[in-house]
């Protein structure tokens, strides 16, 4: 249906290594017929978000001639484990994943690394010291997302200034980075203080019953910085609901910049959107193909991604892909 942007990203070396150390490549890294297979373990269908990178993923395999082999872990780690075992099983060229949580990964990475089948991480990282058991791992710095969401609002917030947080799911890295990224440069203004943080699990309904639950408990809340636009357009329901104007009374700030999320910003009921790019199938494939080749690749491949405004959001919203 749509064209995929295929300039979404630029390519930061921060070691002209792969992350593997033992150089024993990929194997034969493809089935009998010379086709690539890769198995891919997503997250979920959490978000507008995730609907658009499966998107991204399934069309650039296609276009790729790679054979992927796609499952859906419902935002649940033991359905990711499950799939990446039944993979290392298939016997596939490749394993890829989005891992849900940051944590308690190695058990089954080594048991494909055993299998002498690559892994590549996409999207979120994993929290482990044994970076040989991935090859690469490509997604956006979701610290500095939060950093220039954090920026937004020391700029913009006079007086005393109430945020309330909504998180992303409990332990997964944009969760984690975005809070920290936030933190870090909030601390400049005393002025400004988080009330309350809870996670919405990066969902609408999430979003939108954990706001109703702060519109009852705080007093005084003028900011919720949302971890993704989902959760913040459930948030401009609850605030609705409850009486108030989204983007006047409460301002809104979130992250991901999906169309929905873009639409609301230009309407004036979100105040500032920090991008992340889901995009990432093309690149996806080509890193593939070079692991397949036994090539060495960059072990870290950052996303390129910008903020906008509500005029800005005007502008983008005719061209936005997703
Ligand atoms: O921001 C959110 C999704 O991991 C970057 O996951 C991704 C996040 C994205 O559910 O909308």
């Amino acid at each position: 249906m749509l064209k995929k942007i295929t300039t979404v990203a630029s390519v930061v070396l921060l070691s002209a290594l792969t992350a593997c150390g033992s150089g024993d490549g990929a194997g034969t890294g493809s089935s009998g017929s010379g086709t690539i297979t890769m198995g891919f373990a997503q997250v979920g269908a959490e978000s507008g978000w995730r609907t658009a990178n499966t998107k991204s993923i399934q069309d650039e395999a296609k276009a790729a001639g790679i054979e992927l082999k796609f499952s859906d872990a419902q935002q649940k780690q033991e359905n990711q484990i499950k799939a990446i075992r039944s993979y290392i099983q298939q016997k596939v060229s490749v394993i890829a994943f989005s891992p849900v949580v940051e944590t308690g990964w190695d058990t089954v990475l080594q048991e494909a690394k055993r299998a002498n089948i690559p892994v590549i991480l996409t999207d979120r990282s994993i929290d482990s010291d044994d970076t040989s058991l991935y090859k690469t791992f490509l997604g956006s710095d979701f610290v500095e997302e939060g950093r220039k969401a954090g920026d937004w609002l020391v700029a913009n917030a006079s007086g005393p200034t109430n945020v309330v947080e909504l998180q992303g799911t409990t332990g997964a890295a944009p969760a984690i980075d975005r809070k920290k990224g936030f933190e870090e440069k909030i601390a400049s203004k005393s002025d400004i203080k988080v009330v309350a943080s809870q996670t919405g699990d990066f969902t609408r309904s999430g979003g939108k019953q954990v706001m109703e639950a702060f519109l009852k408990s705080q007093p005084k809340i003028d900011v919720v910085y949302a971890h993704n636009d989902d959760m913040g357009l459930g948030a401009i329901e609850a605030i609705k609901a409850a009486g108030k104007v989204p983007g006047k009374d409460i301002k809104i700030i979130t992250v991901d910049a999906v169309k929905d999320g873009m639409q609301a910003l230009a309407n004036g009921e979100i105040n500032f959107i920090v991008e992340c790019n889901p995009l990432l199938g093309k690149q996806l494939m080509d890193l593939t193909k070079k692991v397949v080749a036994g090539e060495q690749v960059p072990e870290r491949v950052v996303t390129e991604e910008g903020t906008f405004t509500q005029e800005q959001a005007k502008t983008a919203l005719p061209q936005r892909q997703y």
